[in-house]
């Protein structure tokens, strides 16, 4: 189901018009209400009124993750606390983080971007939403939890962290979509499979994913644990948090919510904006928010964008799934690597599961490459030859999807990192310490 046609269907021309009359409005505000934005204005002549076209946008400096942080706590709001009525944090892993305020209309835009896309993931009001994300400063727990509930789903905030009891609450209130990030639905699986709690006993039906990437395989694997269909969706704490895009059943990428975001594919090296169906980095304008506009804002994802039609009806433009981010390719022996590309070789495997560990290290100039992979089954540790013959097929597999040689290490089961309650943290680059 389309939850807003009205909004979802329209022409290319016509998401056009609303984004350059919104583009205009936000310039305005952000120029006349946030003095961070008019001196960077100021600095190079540059006036609202010089922005009379989409293309114009090129015109405006980019926004980078320092610059909100500069501005820590309020400084980049352009409404008084007295119309700020709610407050989220990015979640910084060093130094400050950004804050982000939320007018009452930012909120209700929030709401409508998340029933839309959880629409599309064909959720109605008939479901019970378990959300297992962490509730609190980020983002996706509340996020998630108000646009379910303007729909009419029946929503459990379980939150993350104590696995047990999320089972139990899965069980026994009939959860029909869980919602959280692939990694603690993965564990969450785990745990059901060891726990017996298996189809019947259980009616979820379908995922809601997002917060961090996760391959094909990956989505495979949590897909047949649980017996559900995953779609996924893509946001963050600096432009709303989720709902700037989301997946629909065709699987063929996030359809952004055009009418709140205005979109850029920039070059990685050159930061030029090039053919947004090319892959590069997504910078990110905001169209409607009123606590604190956002003009674009480097996002450092890697994304493409698709504007064919999609056979779901929808006609606004999509999102490929994120390649990585531009701070998370590890350069290793001057090869670029993304998480994900290791991942989706790694997957797909026999007798291995799913958890991986990668560590970057260096031994005088040289890079090194070890990949901990979990055994499915122990027993295969005691079978000297075929560890042998699955270590070297994994190398294998490494070297000629990437072009790299990589010690395996391979683990016994359930020995590795769980994330349980927040993203996945598999990479470990030990080279600057
Ligand atoms: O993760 C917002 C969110 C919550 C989105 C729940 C979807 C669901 P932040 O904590 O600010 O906000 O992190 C934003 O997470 O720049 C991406 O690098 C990554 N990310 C979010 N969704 C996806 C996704 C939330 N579907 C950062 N695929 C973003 C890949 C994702 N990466």
């Amino acid at each position: 189901m389309i939850w807003n046609p009205e909004r979802e269907t329209l022409k290319r021309k016509e998401y056009e018009e609303i984004q350059l009359e919104r583009l205009k409005w936000t310039v305005k505000r952000a120029y006349e209400r946030v003095p961070f934005y008019k001196k960077r204005f100021d600095e190079i002549g540059l006036k609202p009124e010089h922005i009379q076209t989409l293309k114009d946008i090129e015109k405006i400096p980019y926004t980078s993750k320092a610059d909100l942080r500069e501005n820590y706590p309020f400084g980049l709001f352009a409404e008084p606390m007295d119309k700020i009525v709610r407050l989220h944090a990015s979640s910084g892993t060093t130094g400050k983080p950004v804050v982000f305020g939320y007018t009452k209309n930012d909120m209700d835009t929030w709401k409508e971007n998340i029933s839309r896309l959880a629409a599309a993931a064909g959720v109605t009001h008939n479901d019970v939403a378990q959300i297992v994300f962490g509730y609190g400063m980020f983002t996706g727990g509340f996020g998630l939890h108000q646009g379910l509930e303007n729909m009419g789903v029946t929503v459990i905030p379980s939150s993350a962290g104590n696995s047990e009891r999320q089972l139990m609450f899965l069980e026994d209130f009939g959860a029909t979509v869980i919602v959280g990030t692939p990694s603690y639905v993965l564990h969450l699986a785990e745990l059901a499979q060891e726990k017996g709690l298996t189809r019947g006993r259980h009616k979820l039906r379908v995922g809601l994913f997002g917060g961090e990437g996760h391959t094909a395989e990956m989505r495979q694997q949590i897909e047949r644990q649980w017996g559900i269909e995953c779609t996924e969706n893509y946001g963050l704490t600096e432009v709303q948090g989720p709902g700037v895009s989301g997946e629909c059943l065709e699987h063929c990428g996030m359809h952004i919510n055009e009418d709140s975001f205005l979109y850029e594919i920039i070059d990685r090296n050159t930061l030029q904006p090039i053919n947004p169906e090319e892959e590069g980095e997504l910078v990110l304008t905001t169209l409607t928010k009123e606590g604190v506009p956002v003009l674009r804002y480097r996002t450092k994802d890697i994304t493409s964008i698709d504007f064919a039609p999609c056979k779901c009806g929808r006609t606004t433009a999509r999102m490929s799934k994120i390649k990585g981010r531009t701070d998370d390719m590890l350069i290793i022996r001057g090869v670029n690597v993304f998480p994900s590309q290791i991942e989706s070789a790694l997957l797909g495997t026999p007798h291995i599961g799913p958890h991986y560990e990668i560590y970057v290290s260096r031994k005088g100039y040289m890079d090194k490459l070890e990949i901990k992979v979990e055994l499915l089954d122990s027993s295969l540790l005691e079978k000297y030859s075929e560890l042998e013959r699955l270590t070297k097929m994994i190398r294998d597999k490494i070297k000629s999807n990437l072009l790299i040689d990589a010690t395996i290490t391979l683990v016994e089961p359930k020995t590795l990192e769980r994330f349980v309650t927040g993203k996945a943290h598999r990479v470990h680059d030990l080279r600057n310490q």
